[in-house]
């Protein structure tokens, strides 16, 4: 199939107005970076917009409420608010298992998110990647490659500028979404010129209840894509594979026909396309084999919509990773340390430590608030590569229990601490890794926070 034929045509649907709920009043809920964006945005449609949040005191509430007729409502709402409603817009922090999302459902509003609305109203093709883990590598990866083709280029959603903002003009040729389970699972209309599914593995299960509920709503993704970028490695991303669309495979399990992999020819590595040598995979300076995984779903997503090898030969060979990915922060003293904050669940931290332990071994230091979270794999993954694991935050006990006596467990009461027991455990050759298959809000206002306060730790820990 050609690249043009699955381009699909921009939205016909003009402005939100085209759906049948927007003549009356419009209630958005959360005052985050979402619920700013949703209210921006309806207000300039000339929508009525009362915007609520359970908080006191919530983020945004001065920015929402200097917008021209929008009304702001602060603390736990009651169901009464629906009355004068016709519409509700749910941001992603909000479980839909709110009493007044089911109120809202039982009264037969429609309840919707952000992709949502932009969906509706796009005025030109979009990539939508999701996946546990790797997609805002791969969101970034995919939009800078577009933008090396010289194609004018908006990425956000989960990554960054929430969705509705990036339809400020001028419109790109591509918008690049990154998307979360949240955000996916308030979606109907959502059509992408390629959908990517990267790896699913269980990840937020205290909101979804079920890996089952969280891969359901990770599935909306394909619903009405015209293309595909799927996992073959991966069995529950496999299986979702529609039968419809082209699908673009992507393994680390060695060539195969029509399958982006990494192959050898003449003791060399390349990423391949079937039985193409596209580039040496030694041009990636990102670390582990998650990452290669990373580069190739960036290159079949590309490939899809007809991007240049040039334009993905420049990235590829430029992209230094983002921060808190894996990201050597020190080497002194034959010790390396890595800032992998980012690594909020099993999955991603198991896939950190076999990349960044691959060939060393070393001290890991993990949690935080495990989301109900099975940490059980990190046991396997750590087995033979890490000798210390030092533990924070609320669920470390969970997590010593699930290591039992795979690795020398320590416990430390703060970050800093934990840092300096690391730099007691290291020897010369090792490595020490940050990656804390855990959330960071128990001890942190977010995961930057957590990977800020790691490396000035690290770099304090140098100078002494
Ligand atoms: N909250 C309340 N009461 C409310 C509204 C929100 O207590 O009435 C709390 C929520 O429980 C949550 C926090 O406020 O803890 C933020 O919620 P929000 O929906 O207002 O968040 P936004 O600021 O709009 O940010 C959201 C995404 N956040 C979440 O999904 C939790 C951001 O992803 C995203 O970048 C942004 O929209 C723009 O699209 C962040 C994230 O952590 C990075 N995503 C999760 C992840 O990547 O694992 C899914
Ligand atoms: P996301 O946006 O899905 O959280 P990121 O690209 O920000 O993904 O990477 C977050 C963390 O997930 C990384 O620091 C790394 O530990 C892990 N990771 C990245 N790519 C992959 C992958 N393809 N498979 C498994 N883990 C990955």
């Amino acid at each position: 199939m050609s690249a043009q034929s699955i381009m699909p045509e921009p939205s016909t649907v003009s402005a939100v107005s085209s759906a049948p709920e927007t003549a009356g009043r419009w209630l958005v809920f959360g005052m985050g970076k979402t619920g700013l964006s949703c209210a921006r945005f309806l207000a300039r449609e000339g929508r009525s917009v009362r915007v609520i949040d359970t908080r006191a005191t919530p983020p945004l509430r001065a920015e929402i409420e200097a917008l021209p007729d929008v009304e702001c409502q602060a603390g736990e709402p009651n169901s009464a608010i629906l009355e004068d409603v016709d519409a509700v817009v749910v941001s992603p922090g909000i479980a839909l298992n709110h009493p007044l999302i089911i109120a809202a459902s039982q009264a037969g509003l429609p309840v919707l998110g952000d992709i949502e609305l932009f969906a509706r109203v796009a005025p030109a093709p979009y990539v939508a990647v999701t996946g546990s883990n790797g997609k805002s590598t791969v969101t970034t990866l995919v939009a800078e490659i577009i933008a090396a083709d010289r194609q004018r280029v908006k990425a956000g959603a989960n990554l960054g500028t929430p969705a509705l903002d990036l339809l400020d003009p001028p419109a790109p040729a591509w918008y690049v979404l990154e998307l979360s389970s949240f955000q996916l699972e308030l979606t109907e209309s959502l059509a992408p010129a390629v959908a990517c599914i990267l790896n699913l593995s269980p990840d937020h299960l205290d909101r979804h209840g079920s890996f089952e509920a969280y891969r359901a709503a990770k599935a909306h993704i394909l619903t009405h894509a015209h293309a595909a970028v799927l996992s073959a490695d991966d069995p529950a991303v496999a299986s979702l594979a529609p039968r419809d669309i082209p699908i673009r495979w992507v393994s680390l399990r060695g060539p195969r026909p029509g399958t982006y992999s990494i192959g050898l020819h003449e003791g060399q590595r390349y990423f391949m396309h079937g039985e193409e040598e596209l580039f040496p995979a030694a041009l990636l300076h990102l670390k582990g084999e998650h990452n290669e995984f990373n580069a190739l779903a960036a290159i079949a997503v590309t490939d899809a919509i007809g991007v240049s090898r040039a334009a993905q030969r420049a990235v590829l060979a430029s992209f230094e990773g983002l921060p808190h990915r894996c990201r050597l922060v020190l080497e002194q003293g034959g010790v390396a340390w890595f800032n992998d904050s980012k690594g909020t669940n099993v999955g991603a931290s198991a896939a950190a430590i076999a990349g960044i332990f691959g060939d060393r071994r070393g001290v890991l230091i993990a949690g935080g608030q495990g989301k109900g979270a099975d940490f059980a794999p990190l046991r396997d993954a750590i087995v033979s590569r890490v000798h210390t694991v030092v533990l924070i935050g609320e669920d470390a006990p969970l997590i010593a229990a699930a290591l039992g006596d795979a690795a020398r467990i320590v416990h430390a009461p703060t970050l800093e601490a934990a840092v300096s027991e690391a730099k007691l455990a290291a020897q010369p050759g090792d490595a020490v890794l940050l990656s804390p298959a855990c959330a960071s809000f128990d001890m942190f206002d977010s995961y930057e926070a957590r990977g800020r306060l790691f490396e000035a730790a690290v770099n304090e820990l140098a100078e002494t």
